[in-house]
């Protein structure tokens, strides 16, 4: 059998041989990527109407890709009251967003009763809407600044009302790149351990890959892999369906940081990519092109190879574009949806947990 059927028959391979996928041509592993996601999804592409907020740019980090964060290259530090945040919530409430998705700094300043009470604020504010709240570097980084443990802090934003967890914060599990990309930042250890417990409390979580700067693609294998075996893992714990929903391969923006890498990954490089992480991650129910970092063209053509998600409107993205991505920071669902159909497949409204809502 070649690697190929060896991957599809989920034989245990490692992320060294598996890495030899890539060396496929990009229509086979596409094709084989499209026969799994046509079987699950036929030809629907999943988007959200939501809103993303950033409370603050300023860090206690210093990860080497981040142009978010207030530094050197972006010296317009802000922080938002909770205030501030519930204005941009219920605008967006009145927008028709039914998610707010909330990922921040690390900001010093904000205390653990400042999360807390935010979040109870949004609920009380918009009951109805979904809060996708904290990436797992978020909790771990307020864990250290109060002591309380992470399954404390995740124990208190399910009774505060966060619906679900973002992906962010995974970057690429590999020690000796996560250590040079971003040292002192949530182990990759760390990461997996809050998002399987954040599951096991009911919950479900997405899971990020930060990908097209320093890494292999032996790197992105065995980021996959980890996913994987946490899934299974997740599975087991709460003795049902895994809590990932969703795999989210974020392309590497290079200005206004502090990596400085020069080549940037082909568009085949891309969506072969994509369509690994399909063919690999059959625990995983939706592969999400995230058009803010591939743009809205590329997006589309992954619904081709793997992805079936766009993720969605997002009114205002901030932390791709200040590090150079040249998709619009919002779209209207109407422009959404039209892109959607017109490169011929069917949009599909979903809620943040994947139940879907109306085909548009
Ligand atoms: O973890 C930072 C990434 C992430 C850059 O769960 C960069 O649905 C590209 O959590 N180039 C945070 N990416 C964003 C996040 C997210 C985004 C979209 C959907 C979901 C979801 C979650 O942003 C960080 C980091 O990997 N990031 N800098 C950059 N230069």
């Amino acid at each position: 059998m070649d690697l190929l059927h060896k991957a599809l028959a989920r034989e245990p391979l490692s992320a060294k041989e598996l890495s030899k996928l890539y060396d496929y041509d990009i229509f086979t592993l596409g094709e084989a990527a499209q026969n799994i996601r046509a079987q699950l999804y036929d030809t629907k592409v999943f988007f959200n109407n939501n809103r993303h907020i950033n409370p603050s740019n300023i860090c206690a980090d210093v990860c080497k890709f981040c142009a978010f964060s207030a530094s050197r290259k972006n010296p317009n530090p802000y922080s938002m009251s909770i205030d501030e945040i519930l204005t941009l919530a219920q605008q967006a409430y009145n927008n028709g967003a039914k998610e707010i998705h909330i990922v921040s700094s690390h900001n010093p300043n904000y205390t653990y009763e400042w999360y807390f009470e935010l979040f109870r604020e949004i609920k009380k504010a918009l009951p109805q809407v979904h809060l996708k709240a904290l990436t797992a570097a978020e909790v771990d980084y307020i864990d250290r600044i109060s002591n309380k443990g992470y399954k404390q802090v995740l124990e208190d934003m399910v009774k505060a009302g966060v619906d679900s967890m973002p992906g962010g914060g995974a970057e690429i599990f590999d020690e000796g790149v996560r250590e040079y990309i971003c040292k002192g930042k949530v182990s990759s250890q760390r990461w997996l351990e809050i998002h399987t417990y954040w599951h096991s409390l009911g919950k479900m979580s997405n899971a990020t890959m930060l990908f097209g700067h320093i890494e292999q693609r032996e790197h992105r294998i065995d980021h996959m892999l980890r996913l994987r075996d946490a899934q299974s893992e997740s599975e087991r714990v709460a003795n049902k369906q895994g809590g990932f929903n969703a795999f989210i391969p974020l392309l590497y923006q290079r200005e206004n940081n502090f990596l400085n890498v020069k080549t940037f990954p082909s568009g085949q490089e891309i969506l072969k990519t994509m369509s690994i992480a399909r063919i690999l991650l059959h625990n995983i129910p939706h592969i999400k092109a995230y058009w803010a970092t591939l743009g809205l063209n590329l997006a589309l053509v992954a619904q081709e190879f793997g992805a079936d998600d766009m993720d969605g409107t997002i009114q205002l993205e901030s932390i791709q574009s200040a590090a150079g991505a040249k998709s619009k920071s919002g779209l209207s669902k109407e422009e959404l949806v039209s892109q959607i159909k017109d490169a011929g497949f069917r949009a599909i409204e979903r809620d943040s947990l994947y139940n879907e809502l109306a085909e548009c």
